[in-house]
């Protein structure tokens, strides 16, 4: 069982004090010294999400996210006595990597036939689990027969996943979403001078690389944000960049509570893009040889519009990690009775919104320390 409290360790000798079970209590930096339990540890659980086994793929995520918090290597089993969420299962993976060097459990689902499809096929723009699964039981095993099939049906989404997919399957560096953000910057404040564009995301925890680059763009004033979106993307077709969009528009009501749920896609408008991005225009490029020698890649970008009133909600949601996201609202509704999500928080006691301008502002309304982001790569 999961206890609601930190877990009290007493013979730690290199943690010390205790590690919450909490994502949010916890300080993760990208500094991970148990890289060879977590990726092993990540295989299994991705592996657990392809066969909708969803007990053990999240306690694999949690297990993975509280050996990320350690300030030190694990040596031994003895260390990892009074860690929350590092169960029986678990300790066995760990205990064959140190024996052996690696997972027997690991490499068996390495060459699993499901497990490498649906890596491979979710690994294309607009494919999801179900897709995969439909595409796995027609009996496809590689992308050129899936594409080779003229009966299969594509999403316009699906279409340019697989027209860019040797750009947009390979890393965004940290250089290329900077050369990204200052198009999307420049864009937006030519059309309205005091909008505010913030990049989010694994960059804003500061990550090398990243699989497209996040934005949220919002106005001080309402009235001056109307429309932004549009006219940030048509600006972007002018300029003969946008390869692909696709606008969701707000479904967005405040007088609805706020999502009971833990994972809840969010209400703002919002564009899912393909930005086509020059070579030149990136600091240090040149490292790796392009597809077909063009003299641009192309790159996935999200533009999410929030009303500034949810600016701070936003900004912390889409800030990452999708653990850390999970735990804050996991803390959220068991030890505060208040519901978290990308917009706003409700205080179930008090039955009110509880609103916030920063994220220090949210952070004080759960009581807890301020977490920067570049420690919450949990
Ligand atoms: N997010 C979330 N739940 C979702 C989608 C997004 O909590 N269903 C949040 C957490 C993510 C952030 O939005 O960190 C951005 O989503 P990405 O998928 O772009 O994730 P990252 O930017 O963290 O990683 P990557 O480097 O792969 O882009
Ligand atoms: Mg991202």
């Amino acid at each position: 069982g999961v206890s609601a409290n930190p877990v009290h360790v007493k013979s730690m000798p290199q943690t010390m004090g205790t590690v919450s079970q909490y994502a949010c209590q916890r300080r993760t930096t990208l500094k991970n010294y148990n890289n060879i339990f977590t990726d092993a540890f990540e295989i299994l659980s991705q592996n657990y999400e392809f066969i909708e086994s969803e007990g053990p793929c999240l306690a694999f995520m949690r297990a993975t996210s509280v050996l990320k918090s350690l300030p030190h290597a694990i040596h031994s089993l003895q260390d990892l006595e009074g860690l929350p969420f590092l169960g029986d299962q678990t300790k066995d993976v760990i205990e064959d990597i140190l024996e052996c060097g690696h997972s027997s459990k690991v490499q068996h689902v390495l060459s699993d036939d499901r497990y490498k499809a649906f890596k491979l096929f979710t690994s294309v723009f607009g494919v999801g689990l179900k897709t995969a699964e439909k595409w796995y039981r027609r009996g496809f095993r590689s992308l050129e027969e899936v594409k080779a099939d003229s009966s299969i049906h594509f999403t316009k989404m699906q279409k340019a996943g697989f027209l860019y997919y040797d750009d947009i399957s390979r890393a965004v560096s940290r250089d290329e979403a900077s050369a990204i953000g200052q198009i999307v910057e420049d864009t937006v404040h030519l059309l309205v001078p005091d909008a505010l564009v913030v990049v989010t995301g694994g960059f804003r925890r500061g990550k090398e690389f990243g699989h497209d680059v996040d934005f949220l763009i919002t106005t001080p004033e309402t009235e001056k944000g109307e429309g932004i979106l549009h006219n940030v993307i048509n600006e972007l077709k002018h300029q003969g960049i946008l390869l692909y969009y696709d606008i969701v528009d707000a479904t967005f009501d405040k007088t609805k509570l706020p999502s009971k749920r833990f994972e809840a896609m969010d209400h703002f408008e919002k564009c899912f893009a393909i930005i086509k991005l020059n070579k030149k225009l990136v600091k240090c490029d040149g490292q790796e040889e392009s597809a077909g020698g063009k003299d641009w890649k192309a790159i996935r970008v999200d533009l999410v519009v929030p009303p500034v009133d949810n600016f701070a909600f936003a900004l912390l949601g889409w800030s990452g990690s999708r653990q850390f996201e999970r735990d804050l609202r996991r803390y959220a509704h068991y030890e505060k009775k208040m519901i978290l999500d990308n917009h706003g928080l409700y205080d179930k006691t008090k039955k009110t919104f509880l609103s916030a301008k920063t994220e220090n502002d949210i952070f004080a309304h759960l009581g807890l320390d301020f977490i920067e982001p570049w420690e919450r790569n949990a």
